[in-house]
């Protein structure tokens, strides 16, 4: 049996923890004091949190349906609500938001934090489904700077600012790693959960997505909803032999997409004419990554780029093609009749 020996072991760096490279880029944030750091701190201590529920998931008889519907009416599972209630106290905690919107809340979450300077759109556990066969699922958030007044409770106006108004957005991949993934505006940046340490470490320090891929990600067992162009758009990469690949976990088909190039799409359909994603907490965050790492999100012909969509409502759904430049740009190509 062959040792490393002792001087290589201690030699090893151990990498740079997100602390301190939060620390260390402070001063590329967004108003630069400090409050968005924590922020982002909140978040990934939630994350590590959810993180440790969900590998213990098949043993502590977390997983499972919670016997309730959420406010789309869908089952929420046990994991969900465990999500956004670590979530939610974790921002609350923290002092810096002063509300949340959770996929899994009716409305605003008022947190107490009245002199909290933002607030956070986020859907706490997606891909619920995946939950109980062990598949992986993710985090998705967005973080905006309120425009009511501070001292007062949050408003409706704080999440329904647009796309480009998103100061900050990410992700946490629960898979064979657990991955955290953001953007502050300048690049997208991942660590990864190093759980015997309790520490994120920066692994991917420039995350850029390759112009073009072979990879499509759809839920194809709706072909015979789609529209006529993204059939013909769909047929056109099976010409070319590109790989069919979909678990039904938007963070961990996105996030595929983003490290090896594709492109991610879920299209209007006969039942859902806007998609079934949620702009605010699933379609903005990944399209200010995505727009960041040199990829594009659409909302496909005629309804433009997401980041420059207002929202009217919380739970809004969007239609989202996002991945590669170049493969959104010819799906955008394609004849629309
Ligand atoms: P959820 O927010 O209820 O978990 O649903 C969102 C999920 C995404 O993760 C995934 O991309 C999509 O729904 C899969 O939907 P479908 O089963 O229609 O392909
Ligand atoms: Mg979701």
């Amino acid at each position: 049996m062959s040792h490393r020996p002792l001087e290589d072991t201690i030699a090893q760096p151990v990498g740079t923890t997100l602390e301190r490279y939060i620390m260390r880029t402070q001063s590329e944030f967004p108003y630069a004091t400090g409050e968005l750091s924590q922020l982002l701190r909140d978040i990934a201590l939630a994350g590590k949190i959810v993180s440790r529920e969900i590998n213990r998931a098949g043993l502590a008889e977390v997983a499972g349906a919670f016997g309730q519907q959420n406010v789309q009416g869908e089952q929420q599972q046990k994991l969900d609500v465990v999500a956004n209630i670590r979530f939610i106290r974790a921002l609350t905690n923290g002092g810096q938001a002063c509300a949340v919107l959770s996929e899994e809340e009716d409305g605003i979450v008022h947190t107490g934090n009245v002199q909290g300077k933002y607030v956070v759109a986020i859907d706490p556990l997606d891909g619920s489904s995946n939950i109980d066969v062990n598949v992986s699922i993710g985090t998705i958030f967005s973080i905006y700077r309120r425009v009511s007044p501070y001292g007062a409770p949050a408003t409706e106006a704080d999440f329904l600012q647009g796309g480009r108004r998103q100061i900050a957005a990410g992700y946490i991949l629960y898979g064979s790693s657990t991955m955290l993934v953001y953007t502050t505006g300048h690049g997208v940046v991942g660590f990864t959960y190093e759980s015997s340490l309790g520490e994120f470490f920066l692994s991917h320090p420039r995350m850029i997505i390759p112009e073009t891929g072979s990879i499509f990600s759809c839920n194809e067992g709706n072909w015979h909803d789609y529209p006529e162009y993204v059939r013909d758009y769909l047929t056109r990469c099976k010409e070319r032999r590109c790989s069919g690949r979909y678990v039904g976990s938007l963070v961990a088909d996105y996030h595929r997409n983003l490290l090896v190039g594709g492109i991610y799409l879920y299209p209007p359909t006969q039942k859902n004419p806007d998609g079934k994603l949620r702009l605010l907490y699933e379609s903005f965050p990944l399209a200010f990554v995505i727009e960041q790492a040199g990829g594009r999100a659409e909302a496909g012909p005629g309804r433009g780029r997401v980041m420059d969509l207002i929202p009217t409502h919380f739970h809004q759904r969007t239609p989202l093609f996002t991945g590669s430049y170049s493969l959104v740009d010819e799906l955008l190509g394609m004849e629309t009749t």
